[in-house]
This record gives C-alpha cells, sequence and structure tokens, in this order.
C-alpha cells in the first residue's frame, strides 16, 4: 500500500525514485500529457466550480499510478508539500529532490533535478518553450499558508454551495481552492510563482505535491465530517453535479465522475499523518438500515449540506416504494444494486407536500439510499419507510419474454414504473433484446438464475430512443428490467427478443 508522506521526511532513497520516475516519464512523454490535460480542460469546469476537488483527486491519483508503474514500485506513494512547514528553506526544495527558488532576476531554475538543461517545459500546444522558472514569494502572495489558517478552512461546511463559483459562500472547496477566505490553494501556485503561475502549471514537478496537499485537506474534511456530502447532487452545470462525468477525465479504471472519486480508502490512498482533530478513517460510512413494511425510521439533517444514508436487501424482485414523510423538502437517490456508485433513481417531489419518493421494481440485492434537503442550506427532520408494494396477495406473477416470439406489448403507466420480464434461456448463443415504439426507454439485464448480477444495460442504441442490447447469453434464467429514461415518462412500447 503506498503511503503519502510529507516531502520534507523522504529518505535520500526514496527522494531519489521519486526524481527518477518522474524523469522517465518525462522521457516517455507521459508527464507531458498531464500537462496538456490539465491546460486543455476548459479553466472552469476543473477551477472555480465543485468539481476542482474530484478532478484534481483523479488528476494526481492517476499521475501517481504512472509512478507507480515507471518505477516498478506499486508502494511509491505522491509526496505532499506541507505548506506551513514548505517555506524556501524546506528540505523538499533541495537539490536531491525539487530544487529550490529560480535565479533571482530570470526566474530559471538552476539547481536540483528539474534545472536548465535538465527539464523543459512545454506551452499548451505541447511545444517545448524553455526551462523551468520559480519566483518564491514575488508574484502576489509574499507567505504560504499557516496551520491556523488551514484550520479554520478545514472546520468549514458546507462542502459547496450555489452559485457553485468564485462566489459561493459558505463553501469548503472555495475556500480551500482559495477565492475567499484566507487562501490556500491559489496561493500556493501564486507563491511559487514562474511556470506554477498559468493552466499548464504541471509542468512544475511541486504542481503534484502541492495538489496532494489540497487533496489531503479535502480527504480529512471528509473525515471530519461524515455526514457531509458532495455538492451539488443535481442543479449545477453538466460536468459538476455528483454523477456526471467530469471533463478530460478518462472513464477508466476508477471512473470519471465526481462520485467516484469521494473515498480515498476506496481508492487505496493513505496519508503518513493526519492533523490535530482529523478522526482516522472509518471502515464504512454511517448507515440507517432499512427493511422492508417496518414502521418509519426517523431521519433528520442538523447541519446544511449533509446527506444522510440507507440501506435495504431485497432477497428476490420485488416491487417497493421508499418516501419520505414530514414538512422537509427531500430529495432522494437510490443506488444499487451491490454497487453503490451505480444511480438507479432520484426524486425530489414524488411524495406529498414536498417529500420525496421512488417506486420501482427492484431486483434482489442491496441498495442505498441517500437523503439530502433541496436546499442545501436548511436543515430539517423527516421520517423514511420502505414498503413493498405487494403486500396484499402473492407477488404478481413476472410475463415471460419467450425468445423468436412475436413483440409483446406493454406500457408505462405511472410515474417510475418498471416493467420486469423473465427470460429463459435453453441455448447458448447470442440474443438480441429490444423496445419498439417512440418511448425513450432504459432496458436492464440481470442473471443468469439471480435477480441481482448486473449484465447490461442500454438506453438509446435501438431505433429511435428505443434500448437495445445484443449478448452471448448461456442457458439460466434472466432477469429484464424496462423503465422510461425520465422519472415521469410514460408510454407504450414493444419488447421481444430473438435469437440473431
Ligand atoms: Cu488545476
Amino acid at each position: 500500500m503506498a503511503i503519502r508522506k510529507d516531502a520534507n521526511t523522504l529518505s535520500p532513497a526514496e527522494r531519489q525514485e521519486f526524481v527518477n520516475a518522474v524523469h522517465a516519464l518525462k522521457q516517455s512523454g507521459r508527464y507531458d500529457q498531464f500537462v496538456l490535460r490539465h491546460a486543455n480542460t476548459p479553466m472552469t469546469a476543473i477551477h472555480r466550480s465543485p468539481a476542482f476537488l474530484p478532478w484534481h483527486r483523479r488528476f494526481i491519483f492517476d499521475f501517481e499510478q504512472e509512478l507507480q508503474r515507471v518505477s516498478g514500485n506499486p508502494d511509491l506513494g505522491l509526496p505532499y508539500w506541507n505548506w506551513p512547514s514548505g517555506g524556501p528553506s524546506a528540505s523538499m526544495w533541495n537539490d536531491n529532490l525539487l530544487g529550490g527558488n529560480g535565479n533571482p532576476s530570470s526566474g530559471v531554475v538552476e539547481n536540483g533535478p528539474f534545472r536548465a538543461g535538465q527539464w523543459r517545459i512545454i506551452n499548451s500546444n505541447g511545444v517545448e518553450t524553455g526551462p523551468l522558472s520559480r519566483q518564491f514569494g514575488r508574484s502576489g502572495a509574499s507567505s504560504l499558508p499557516t496551520q491556523a489558517e488551514i484550520n479554520q478552512v478545514l472546520n468549514l461546511t458546507p462542502y459547496d454551495s450555489a452559485p457553485w463559483n468564485t462566489n459561493s459562500t459558505p463553501s469548503f472547496r472555495n475556500q480551500l481552492e482559495g477565492w475567499i477566505g484566507p487562501n490556500l490553494h491559489n496561493r500556493g501556485h501564486v507563491w511559487v510563482g514562474g511556470s506554477m503561475l498559468p493552466m499548464t502549471s504541471p509542468n512544475d514537478p511541486v504542481f503534484f505535491m502541492h495538489h496532494c496537499m489540497v487533496d489531503k485537506l479535502w480527504h480529512e474534511w471528509q473525515l471530519r465530517f461524515p455526514n457531509q456530502g458532495y455538492l451539488p447532487v443535481s442543479g449545477g452545470q453538466f460536468g459538476q453535479n455528483l454523477t456526471d462525468p467530469m471533463a478530460g477525465t478518462p472513464n477508466s479504471p476508477v471512473g470519471s465522475r465526481p462520485i467516484d472519486m469521494l473515498d480515498s480508502t476506496a481508492l487505496g490512498i493513505e496519508y503518513d499523518e493526519l492533523m490535530t482533530g482529523t478522526p482516522q478513517p472509518q471502515p464504512s460510512p454511517d448507515v440507517t438500515v432499512l427493511s422492508l413494511n417496518a414502521a418509519p425510521s426517523e431521519g433528520g439533517i442538523s447541519a446544511p449540506g449533509e446527506i444522510d444514508l440507507f440501506e435495504f436487501q431485497l432477497d428476490r424482485l420485488t416491487r417497493v416504494t421508499l418516501e419520505t414523510s414530514g414538512n422537509s423538502d427531500t430529495v432522494m437517490i437510490l443506488f444499487g444494486p451491490d454497487e453503490f456508485t451505480r444511480e438507479i433513481a432520484s426524486n425530489d417531489d414524488g411524495g406529498s407536500n414536498f417529500n420525496s419518493r421512488i417506486s420501482m421494481a427492484l431486483s434482489a440485492g442491496t441498495y442505498q439510499a441517500s437523503i439530502r434537503l433541496y436546499d442545501p442550506g436548511r436543515t430539517g427532520d423527516y421520517s423514511i419507510q420502505l414498503r413493498s408494494d405487494e403486500t396484499t396477495g402473492p407477488a404478481p406473477e413476472i410475463p415471460t419474454l419467450i425468445v423468436n416470439d412475436p413483440a409483446l406489448d406493454a406500457e408505462i403507466t405511472t410515474d417510475q414504473e418498471s416493467d420486469v420480464y423473465q427470460i429463459n434461456i435453453e441455448m447458448t448463443g447470442r440474443y438480441l433484446i429490444e423496445t419498439h415504439g417512440t418511448s425513450d426507454l432504459l432496458l436492464s439485464l440481470f442473471g443468469p438464475d439471480n435477480q441481482t448480477t448486473f449484465i447490461a444495460s442500454d438506453d438509446d442504441s435501438g431505433v429511435g430512443l428505443n434500448s437495445r442490447l445484443t449478448l452471448e447469453l448461456n442457458p439460466g434464467r434472466y432477469f429484464a428490467i424496462v423503465r422510461h429514461y425520465s422519472t415521469f415518462g410514460r408510454g407504450a412500447y414493444q419488447i421481444r427478443i430473438t435469437r440473431i
């Protein structure tokens, strides 16, 4: 397991290993690809906005993976620049790691592994433009953030707030980024000056140590406020919401949405030391378990921005309603089965009196629901209940789709309806499952022989807005679920399965 250490504490051997790995990446061209990824992603998609933290978490995670690959050492952790003890005389600026300040008149770095002649920087077109430059304390920031200033920002909630930009307040993100308050991240860039000022700032390897510190502070904030989540969940610019893909970020290996970046521990990230006042990571977040058809559970958002998590298990395909009640305007998001970053439904006001409600057929498995308030600045109580919609009488018969039969007529008639079909496959082969009609449908397949294992889903691969899945299937019983793409969409459709 890689441990991210304070750069000043690295041993001579660790310094050498880091420097060699960075040089090897530079030689291969991989280093410059990071510079270009940062420089060519639209500025406000990844700065001055909520995705600032998850975007850079993923960015330095990918860089750390490359360092590990090129060094052959899976335990190589990205060092962090601990600002309060990282001033000009700190050992991280020694010639065996970063080298120090630039020439007093030209700014050109003349010492260490990244000095002129050893390291060239590129512009946003990938063209080499000259040596690295640094002008410590001379570009508008004469000092680095202090521990007291860091502590002050670490105690701020919520994560972010409308209008989700440099004016947002209260906002942990905005103060950590540095547009208001004591100015942490921006100040680090400006203090170094030179090559750390423009969007090509990853040209200076200290960029990665700087953002490792920023990321550590977000991690520590998350540990301090386990009930505070990422905001906005919805309603922000595309690319900023919890489950939007982020600009300029590859989807693999760990996903490209803010929600994929929330759990450092799950990403395998560990730090040498946490600050006084930060609790150690807990094995799992605070989750309240709901039982089917039990009395309502009490919930409450006691601080602005807080998000409550509920979990429930279904042992077979069940039509359920999950609903809040009370006088709070709640918003609900449902994740699963068994994978709690896969969003399957969300709702704001489907219940009574601004409450949220999701009614749908769910395959067997474990689900999580998050509850927040529509206005993240508010607090309020609510209760939440999970009901089976089949409590009277036996479970409804699941219609069967027969291979190569004519298409079946069906219709989504109510909000959030999900139609479930069972399919018996007798011969291994290639099968086509498709919908027809004018409704925009989402088709998912589970199995074989259980309703839990997700196989595939499709939205618009068919004719018009229809769904189409082409799959190799082995003998067994499968379950297909059809729902409308939009929560309140309705409409008729046809569905069939053919062997191809
Ligand atoms: Cu940046």
